[in-house]
């Protein structure tokens, strides 16, 4: 039988490479993303490549609503999820604290830790049933350590690896993994969404080096699911080779 993996935020980056990834691999798919028209077509997609079964849950994570009518709905031959992608995620604006826009904040908060939070609640008592499953949590290197105009996304990163680590302490007892996996800068559609589609600054975070790539990311993520029942990767940071923290680069001039 195939396994099962839900992917939050699969309509681009590295939720979109995962699924590529995990459907190449036979997986069966869970696929989430508010933009409908692109889950449509990236099942349309897989299907064709990998003649895989995909199900899809267009919602957004933070209408706590949506999250648990979308999920208890699932059919329950869905439910035998093997694995949690918890990628769903976004960073908007680089303001200093003093200049921060409140509603970048609570869109954040409410997306990189609310709906992280909405999402596992309704699909960790799946797991637990089933007796086997793997969380795996996309945070960053922004949740490691803080930068200038990082504050808000940087907080709800560090949540996120707080998060990681209490989960893995309260699934102890039944022996479900959970990963967090911390990306350095990666070329996808954050930035972009970052500077709210200002794409001369979205360009900028990349020029002068080799970022990662949303497959780089993916490659690392399934890595985590092929280890044995007995392993589990807590946390892996990945950069580019050419960025070794937060703020330090080698760029070309
Ligand atoms: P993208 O912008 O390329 O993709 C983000 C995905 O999240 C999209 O599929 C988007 O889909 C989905 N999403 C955003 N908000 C919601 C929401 N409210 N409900 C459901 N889905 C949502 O970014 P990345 O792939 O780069 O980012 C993925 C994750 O990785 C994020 O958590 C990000 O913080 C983290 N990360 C990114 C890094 C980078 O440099 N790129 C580095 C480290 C971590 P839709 O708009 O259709 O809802
Ligand atoms: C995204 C990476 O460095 O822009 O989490 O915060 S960074």
């Amino acid at each position: 039988m195939n396994k099962i993996v839900l992917i939050t935020g699969a309509t681009a980056g590295f939720g979109e490479a995962c699924a590529y990834k995990f459907a190449e691999n036979g997986y069966n798919l869970i696929l989430n993303g508010r933009r409908n028209e692109r889950l449509e077509l990236l099942k349309e997609k897989l299907q064709k490549l990998f003649n895989v079964n995909i199900h899809l849950l267009p919602f957004d994570v933070r209408n706590k609503e949506q999250v648990f009518t979308s999920l208890e709905q699932v059919p329950q031959e869905w439910r035998s999820t093997d694995v949690l992608v918890n990628n769903a995620g976004l960073a908007l604006g680089r303001d200093l604290i003093q200049e921060g826009d409140i509603e970048d904040w609570d869109t954040m908060i409410d997306t990189n830790v609310k709906g992280l939070l909405y999402v596992t609640r309704a699909v960790v008592p799946w797991m637990i049933e089933n007796k086997k499953g793997h969380i795996i949590n996309l945070g960053s290197i922004a949740g490691k350590e803080v930068y200038e105009r990082g504050n808000v996304y940087c907080a709800s990163k560090f949540a996120v690896d707080a998060l990681t680590k209490s989960m893995r302490i309260d699934l102890l007892e039944h022996q479900i993994k959970v990963t967090s996996i911390n990306p350095g800068a990666a070329e996808t559609e954050f930035s972009l969404v970052r500077f709210k589609g200002n794409e001369e600054a979205s360009k900028k975070i990349y020029e002068g080096y080799t970022p990662l790539t949303a497959k780089d990311v993916a490659e690392v993520v399934y890595y985590v699911t092929t280890l044995p029942q007995h392993v589990c990767v807590n946390e892996l940071s990945i950069t580019s080779t050419q960025q070794a923290s937060a703020v330090y680069f080698n760029k070309k001039s």
